[in-house]
């Protein structure tokens, strides 16, 4: 995958350079370059911002040399990304759509933001980090790699692997623990010391389910639901015909009763 970064900070990205993603980097998987919209002004002052029309707080960046600095880029089957507190919020299956494409562009944005004419005319797509507020798009751009990059044939190795953790199944991982069984009186779980797999794979399935129950209601489907209400005392398999199954599988809504600070206003605006 090639990944085309606009922005006026590059060397922001020198974490890149690092670990897991520097290794995908060095192999070839993954390209990560930049392009400086300052390099496309015509101006004495190389200006890259400017105030807002009808007045206000702070400035806007131009459209101008985003438009140059992209389309100097850009190939037809290009997604060109614009980081903003008003994208979509960005989570897993975001990531999967977007290690199936060729080729990424990555707007960051400065100071109030830009212009409006990047968001209509020329970014094909606009995500969120989430809902708070960075300086720039340069850390949304860098999580958004990161969990792209990792994603990519051979980027993670055998003992990483990208199957099996928090989000790629829609559940919260099960504890894990190491060597040794016992840390200043606190064991490791006896399940996991048995050795006896079947039983492993059900109580970190049960470890699962509870967790996420517990900490993201949010992201419990009524399938989901239905297997926690199982307490696995039923006999397995030979399942017999029901009656009306429900078609769907929306999650439901957050229940913050169940959190620890259910306190914070709703809908609360990051912009
Ligand atoms: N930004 N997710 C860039 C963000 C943001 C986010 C604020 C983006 C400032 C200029 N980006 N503007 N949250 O807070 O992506």
């Amino acid at each position: 995958m090639r990944i085309d970064v606009v922005t006026l900070f590059p060397e922001m990205f020198a974490p890149l350079e690092h670990s897991i993603l520097g290794r995908a980097i060095e192999q070839g998987r993954l390209t990560v370059s930049y392009v400086n919209p300052r390099d496309f002004t015509s101006d004495r002052h190389r200006t890259v911002d400017d105030y807002p029309y009808g007045g206000g707080p702070g400035m806007v960046m131009k459209a101008e040399p985003i438009f140059l600095a992209v389309e100097s880029v850009a190939r037809p089957d290009s997604a060109v990304v614009l980081l903003s507190p008003t994208g979509r919020v960005f989570k897993q299956s975001i990531a999967a759509e977007l290690a199936t494409r060729d080729h990424l562009v990555l707007i960051c944005g400065h100071y109030e933001g830009v212009d409006e004419r990047v968001r209509e005319h020329l970014a094909t797509d606009e995500i969120s980090i989430g809902d708070y507020v960075l300086t720039g798009g340069e850390l949304a751009a860098m999580v958004v790699i990161d969990a792209v990059a990792r994603l990519l044939p051979g980027v993670l190795g055998h003992a990483e692997s990208a199957s099996d953790e928090s989000h790629s199944h829609g559940l919260l991982e099960y504890p894990q623990y190491t060597r040794p069984p016992e840390f200043r009186g606190w064991p490791v779980p006896e399940r996991l010391l048995s050795g006896h797999h079947a039983e492993i794979a059900k109580w970190r399935r049960r470890q699962s389910l509870e967790r996420t129950a517990q900490l993201r209601p949010d992201l419990m489907t009524s399938e989901l639901l239905a297997e926690l209400a199982d307490d696995g005392t039923k006999k397995r398999g030979r399942r017999r015909r029901s009656t009306a199954e429900p078609a769907t599988s929306a999650p439901a809504e957050p229940d913050t009763a169940v959190l620890a600070d259910s306190t914070a206003p709703e809908g609360e605006s990051p912009v």
